[in-house]
Order: C-alpha cells, then sequence, then structure tokens
C-alpha cells in the first residue's frame, strides 16, 4: 500500500472499487488502515445523479491518489470527455489500475483526460488469493511502461513457465506461477482442501498456479496476457481474447468488447465478438465488416472475426469482469447451464441468448 501507492502523510487516497470486490475490502479498508492513510470512501454509483459523480468527488475532496478498475474508465468513456472536462482534477498525482490487463486505449484517456499526462499509472496485478498487490510498479523507483505491472514487490518470485513447469526464455508466453510464498496467500478452500490442492498446487508441483498467461521480456517486466482458458486457438495460431478485445475498442465507436472462441470445423475454434458502442447512431451491418477488417488490419488476417454482435450489455461480474465463459455457452450451445451465481445482471444474459435464436 505504501509503496505502490506512494503514500504521504498529507495525501487523499480514493479507491472506487465496489466493497464487495476483493479491491474494495483490501484496498479501501485493509490498506489505508494499516498503513495510516487518509481514505476517502464512497458508497454509490458512479452515475448518479450524473456521470460525473466520480470527478465531483475528486475535485470536492482534493483526492491525490487514485485507484480504479479499466472496465469503470471504459464506461466512462462511453459517456463522453466532457464529464470530466468539467472539472477541476488538478489535485491528482498519482493514478491506479486492477483488474484486467489495462487496453492501450482505456490507458492513454487514464493518463490524457484524468491525469492531464502529468500522473503516474500504476498498474497493480494481483488476486483475491494472493491477498495484496503482487506485480506493481514503486513510482519514482521502477520505470513505468504502459500495459505492464512492470516488476514484482519486494520477495514476490513470479515465473512464466510451459505446459511441463519449465522456465520460459523472455518474451515468450506462458503461465505466470509463483515460486514462493508469500505473508497473504490463500491457505485452503473453505470446506474443500482437496479443491485447493488441485486448483492451485498440481499443475506445476511445489509452485502456486495463478491460472493467467503472461510473458515476461528482456528487462524483466511482466505482461499479463489474461486467463489461461481466454487463449483461443485459431487454424493453430494462439491467440489471446484480449488482443481481439483491445483491437476492437481501438477502434473509435467502440466501448467495450467481449471475445469468445467458437468451435469451428475447419480453424478449430473461429473469433466471435460482442461489442458495445459509444453513444451515436451507426449502421450496423457496415460497421460489422468494418470492424472485421479493423481486427485483421490490427492483429493479422487469421484473427479477422467470424462473428461480430452488436449488444448495450454484457455480462459481468459485481466487479466488472467480464465472464467470457457464459458467452462461449451462448455461442457452442446457444443456452447458459453454468455457474450464474457471480453474475450482476441476469437479464443481460437471457437477453444474448434470446437474440441468438433470432439469428
Ligand atoms: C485484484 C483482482 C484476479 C484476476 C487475475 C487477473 C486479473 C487483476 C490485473 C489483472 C492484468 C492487472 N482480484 N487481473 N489485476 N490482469 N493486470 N493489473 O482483480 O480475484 O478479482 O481477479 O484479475 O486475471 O488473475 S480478482
Amino acid at each position: 500500500m505504501k509503496w505502490v501507492f506512494d503514500l504521504k502523510d498529507e495525501d487523499t487516497y480514493w479507491c472506487s472499487a465496489d466493497i464487495g470486490w476483493v479491491t474494495g475490502h483490501s484496498y479501501i479498508v485493509y490498506g489505508p488502515l494499516s498503513a495510516g492513510a487518509t481514505s476517502l470512501m464512497y458508497e454509490g454509483a458512479p452515475d448518479y445523479p450524473q456521470f460525473d459523480r466520480w470527478w465531483r468527488i475528486i475535485e470536492k475532496y482534493r483526492v491525490n491518489i487514485f485507484y480504479t478498475s479499466p472496465t469503470a474508465i471504459r464506461a466512462l468513456i462511453r459517456q463522453g470527455d466532457h464529464w470530466p472536462e468539467g472539472h477541476d482534477l488538478s489535485s491528482l498525482r498519482l493514478l491506479g489500475s486492477v483488474g484486467e490487463p489495462i487496453n492501450p486505449a482505456a490507458w492513454e484517456w487514464y493518463h490524457r483526460v484524468i491525469g492531464k499526462g502529468r500522473c503516474p499509472i500504476v498498474d497493480t496485478w494481483w488476486q483475491t488469493e494472493t491477498g495484496s498487490i503482487m506485480i506493481a510498479p514503486m513510482p519514482g523507483a521502477v520505470a513505468l511502461k504502459p500495459g505492464s505491472g512492470t516488476l514484482p514487490m519486494p520477495g514476490v518470485v513470479p515465473e512464466i513457465v510451459d505446459f511441463h513447469g519449465y522456465p520460459l526464455e523472455p518474451d515468450h508466453e506462458g503461465f505466470l506461477i509463483l515460486r514462493r510464498p508469500w505473508p497473504g496467500m490463500i491457505r485452503t478452500i473453505w470446506g474443500d482442501p482437496e479443491r485447493f490442492k488441485e486448483a492451485y498446487w498440481s499443475k506445476v508441483p511445489g509452485a502456486y498456479f495463478t491460472g493467467d498467461a503472461a510473458r515476461c521480456d528482456q528487462d524483466g517486466y511482466y505482461w499479463i496476457l489474461g486467463r489461461v482458458d481466454d487463449v483461443m486457438n485459431v487454424s493453430g495460431h494462439r491467440l489471446s481474447t484480449m488482443e481481439v478485445e483491445s483491437a476492437l475498442v481501438h477502434h473509435p465507436a467502440v466501448a467495450e468488447a467481449a471475445v469468445v472462441g467458437k468451435p469451428h470445423e475447419i480453424t478449430g475454434q473461429a473469433v466471435c465478438c460482442f461489442v458495445t458502442l459509444k453513444k451515436g447512431d451507426y449502421d450496423h451491418t457496415k460497421l460489422g465488416v468494418e470492424l472485421r477488417q479493423w481486427v485483421a488490419h490490427e492483429i493479422g488476417a487469421f484473427a479477422r472475426p467470424e462473428e461480430i454482435r452488436f449488444t448495450d450489455a454484457l455480462p459481468k461480474t459485481r466487479s466488472g469482469k467480464i465472464m467470457r465463459r457464459l458467452l462461449r455457452e451462448i455461442v457452442t450451445s446457444h443456452t447458459v447451464a453454468g455457474d450464474v451465481t457471480t453474475l450482476e445482471d441476469m437479464s443481460v444474459v437471457t437477453k444474448l441468448a434470446a437474440q441468438q435464436d433470432e439469428d
């Protein structure tokens, strides 16, 4: 908490996470309390009474350090720049990101429109299971690279390994594991110690398996690619759903995208995209063609989506993580039979499944 957020006595720090998400309890309550920080707490929605609620709060309380998620950033981008632009955000000196890899379009907006180009962004990688931030920069001490969580915190020993648990060379994609234990680590699963061993300790014996795919560059910087089950295989190319999502969100009309692999007779999997648009009028047929071309151009012809589907909302957890597992079910079996207990709004899935039947 102290090192990543570079906390000073005079700082007002604010983490906008939902208190029910681990980021909420850890970085609204435990972290600031342990570090003796001045922490702002806000209970309420970002859009009430209007979409400038967060910027109003930052202005009113002179917030210096602001910690939020890429999914929240994208939702606010969608509403237009006039909301933050109407407020004095000059108190801000440091911004944080958490929850998923931050796509370049969201990073650029956060840096330019919120941080006015002056505030470093600390990208913090961690999990409920790790209890606190594991990979993140310490501002001033670690040079930033946009999109990278940079280096592990002292004592944290990550490694990128292949299927057999062998370490990979720099710049190669693989599984992110943690070699050594750490203070806040998960110790069991309530009532199911076997599942704990199986999920976290059996994939690479003796090491903690994070379930994330990542790569480490020549400078030792970590680049998280997403969950390992969110990786597609198209005509023999390994392609992360995040890569395609990031390319789509880079298009000026797109607010958010979720990509899944759909079984395909010839290519193994086909790229299937769910897209929400920014405010405006669009010709969906034309835009669909344009977006397929756009992705092929940004990534390569093999990544050209087979399908683009426009929707008003994506299925998410309460912390804003897209539930790709449910979208995969919708495109493969046309129904959703899996566990939906962490889904925030069931009607989103019901609508998408119904839309599928019409097609
Ligand atoms: C803190 C939190 C954990 C999963 C994790 C990753 C993803 C979180 C980042 C990230 C890239 C980040 N806990 N994740 N932070 N991916 N860069 N900075 O989110 O238990 O709810 O989720 O979230 O896949 O395994 S969590």
